[in-house]
């Protein structure tokens, strides 16, 4: 049974709005309810076991605990394309009200990622998500959902505020190769550390974050997991050519005059209707 999501209209403040100008993101608490943030969790846990199977997902070999199956991932892209739960996540309407103030009114849509992060997992070098993700004007803004209580410990994400105003740097090295960060992604070069601040959050609270944003995470150096569902959005009217173009991403609020891609699974969806 699905469960029911919390669809009450999200009324943005000034506040708010001046916040997420100032520092370049936003934390909202507890938008996401206890009981979706334990649907996601259920579910990563059935696709990582293999009782859901979905394509690219290899199931575990026998016997794994569930401490186990979960460590085999540290994060999965874009499985929106392929399952149901990951596209009502990424369209959840909640996350749709705030975006459509902050970036919009025109929302589309354009990527999701599933972080599992188990204990002594890496985190990510510092980066700017708009470095790879580019859309013109660049509106770029993530949506960060906590799936568990994050702090410094289990690997939370830190940002520097203000940063957001800050050019895409290229000044970045490839790959990154540390105990702390994630190989394989490219990281700023000479970031000063002592700039950042940590986003504790709690299970259920989600972290607007712009595009331009200088942010990293750090290790899990904790015995929990920390879990997050990650996803990314721009303005409806920004052009891009990231992964198809404007017609593969998915408008997701409001109208464009650009071509777009509507949702896969839930064919009823009105991007007027709100
Ligand atoms: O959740 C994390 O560890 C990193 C998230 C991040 O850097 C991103 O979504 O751009």
């Amino acid at each position: 049974m699905l469960t029911k999501p919390v669809t009450d209209h999200y009324n943005v403040s000034v506040e708010q709005v001046k916040a997420f100008s100032e520092d370049g993101f936003l934390k909202v608490e507890q938008l996401i309810s206890a009981d979706e943030v334990s649907e996601i969790n259920r579910h990563t846990d059935d696709i990582l076991s293999g009782r859901q199977p979905i394509e690219g997902i290899e199931p575990p070999p026998p016997d794994l605990s569930h401490e186990e199956i979960l460590a085999r991932h540290l994060r999965i892209h874009m499985l929106h394309h392929k399952d149901e739960l990951h596209e009502r996540y990424l369209l959840h309407p909640r996350i749709l009200d705030i975006l459509e103030v902050l970036i919009g009114p025109d929302v589309m849509a354009m990527q999701t990622m599933l972080f599992i992060k188990g204990p002594g997992q890496p985190g990510q070098g510092y980066h700017q998500d708009s470095y790879y993700i580019k859309t013109w004007p660049d509106h770029l803004c993530g949506a960060w959902i906590a799936l568990d209580d994050v702090d410094e410990e289990n690997g939370c994400v830190y940002m520097q505020p203000g940063s957001q105003y800050e050019p895409i740097t290229l000044d970045v090295q490839a790959p990154s190769d540390t105990d702390e960060h994630q190989e394989g992604l490219t990281e700023i070069i000479d970031v000063d550390r002592s700039l950042e601040v940590p986003v504790i959050a709690n299970a259920g609270d989600v972290v607007f974050f712009g595009g331009h944003i200088k942010h990293r995470s750090t290790k899990n150096r904790s015995e929990r997991f920390r879990r997050a569902f990650v996803s990314h959005y721009s303005n409806a009217r920004s052009f891009t050519e990231w992964h198809g173009g404007n017609e593969q991403q998915i408008l997701a609020r409001g109208k464009t005059h650009l071509p777009y891609a509507t949702p896969r699974f839930d064919l009823d969806y009105d991007p007027i209707a709100r």
